[in-house]
């Protein structure tokens, strides 16, 4: 049996015992750029599959030229190792917002912390791919479908986790096949031996335990990619879904977090440094604009890291806060202009997906 606290550290916030899904407390998350692994959160539909890494292979098929089967040797010793700094974050993350609005039965109550960021190494997708005879086509309409080892049970069905990306995301070089995260082999939780790392992308594409990856012509036809993970119209309710008519999950959306205070918090009055994490999926943080009174005025807060388009942008700023209760509220602009919704209202959706509301927190300033 594996340990199941899985070398976390001892504050982590455990959400689910089984399957483990647990994250970081909001005030450690941002502590350092790259998220030491004790505190990066997991996800998992399933529990943790012993991989045997001798007898571990990766199959490569469907639509390419050369079938491959590959040791992770093979993958290592054959292809060029690059690194990628990139963020996870799953599509659930924020949900409890959604959850106070309207209930969502089934799902995790996620709070900010389904989000962290790691340096990953591993090989390029487009390399192995490319191996196997697939071209790297920007207008290809194939997709990439991801495996895992890990038994998953819906509906009465045990099957194996999955799901798929575009061919043309598979091929762009941050999209890699990882076996190393913060410059030790992954551990057990997060997808040893190897895992799927698409940056941009929802977490729920990053398949870990990876055994098979498949070229064909339709996204992947798993539970989690079909029906799971798919954004529906706000009056959709479970009794009333329409699988199809949901849209498939990518790319992530803008959202920016406070991670320095507590909802109903008493802080002491004076200087109160706010701070937070902002990201958008592929596209770098343009601005982080902060209130402290609920959205009436603003201040832009100072971005404390150089991020490239696959990292969270960390952020904070002062404010002197009087005596009295205050709602801080944090929202963020990409370098597309994309902005966020002012209410958690209007992005609530059935399955508590995507949320990227404004990030409001109500405190209570105290005299010292
Ligand atoms: N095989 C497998 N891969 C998986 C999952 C899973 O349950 N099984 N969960 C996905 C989801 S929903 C997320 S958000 C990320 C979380 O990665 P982490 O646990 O390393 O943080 O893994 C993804 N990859
Ligand atoms: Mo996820």
């Amino acid at each position: 049996m594996l340990n199941l606290s899985f070398d976390k550290h001892p504050d982590f916030v455990v959400r689910l015992e089984h399957p483990f899904n647990a994250g970081p407390p909001p005030r450690l998350l941002n502590q350092s750029y790259i998220t030491p692994t004790n505190l990066f959160f997991v996800r998992s539909h399933g529990d943790v599959p012993e991989v045997d890494v001798d007898s571990y292979r990766l199959e490569i098929n469907g639509q390419v030229s050369r079938p491959l089967n590959l040791s992770l040797g093979d993958l290592k010793d054959n292809f060029e190792h690059v690194n990628v700094s990139a963020t996870l974050q799953c599509a659930g993350n924020r949900r409890e917002e959604l959850m106070a609005v309207e209930s969502i039965p089934n799902e995790l109550e996620w709070g900010v912390d389904a989000i962290s960021h790691a340096s990953w190494t591993g090989v390029r997708l487009r390399d192995v791919l490319a191996e196997a005879g697939v071209g790297s086509d920007a207008d290809s309409h194939l997709h990439v479908e991801f495996g895992g080892l890990d038994d998953v049970q819906r509906h009465n069905k045990i099957f194996h986790y999955g799901g798929s990306i575009p061919l043309s995301k598979g091929c762009s070089s941050e999209v890699i096949l990882a076996y190393e995260m913060n410059d030790e082999p992954l551990t057990p939780v997060h997808g040893f031996p190897l895992r799927a790392i698409v940056p941009g992308y929802i977490g729920a594409r990053s398949v870990k335990w990876l055994d098979r990856i498949t070229v064909q012509d339709e996204p992947s036809q798993n539970y989690f990619q079909s029906r799971a993970y798919r954004l529906f119209a706000p009056h959709m309710r479970p009794e009333t879904v329409e699988w199809e008519e949901g849209v498939m999950l990518g790319e992530m959306n803008v959202t920016s977090v406070i991670c320095s205070h507590d909802e109903n918090e008493r802080i002491a009055s004076g200087n109160v440094s706010v701070e937070g994490y902002a990201m958008a999926g592929g596209r770098r943080i343009a601005r982080v604009d902060v209130s402290c009174d609920g959205g009436v005025t603003w201040v832009q807060a100072e971005l404390t890291n150089e991020a490239g388009c696959w990292g969270w942008t960390l952020w904070k700023v002062n404010f002197d806060l009087k005596p009295g209760r205050c709602q801080l509220v944090v929202r963020a602009m990409d370098t597309s202009a994309n902005t966020q919704p002012q209410d958690v209202s209007q992005v609530w959706n059935f399955k508590g997906y995507m949320n990227n509301a404004w990030h409001r927190v109500n405190i209570e300033v105290v005299d010292d």
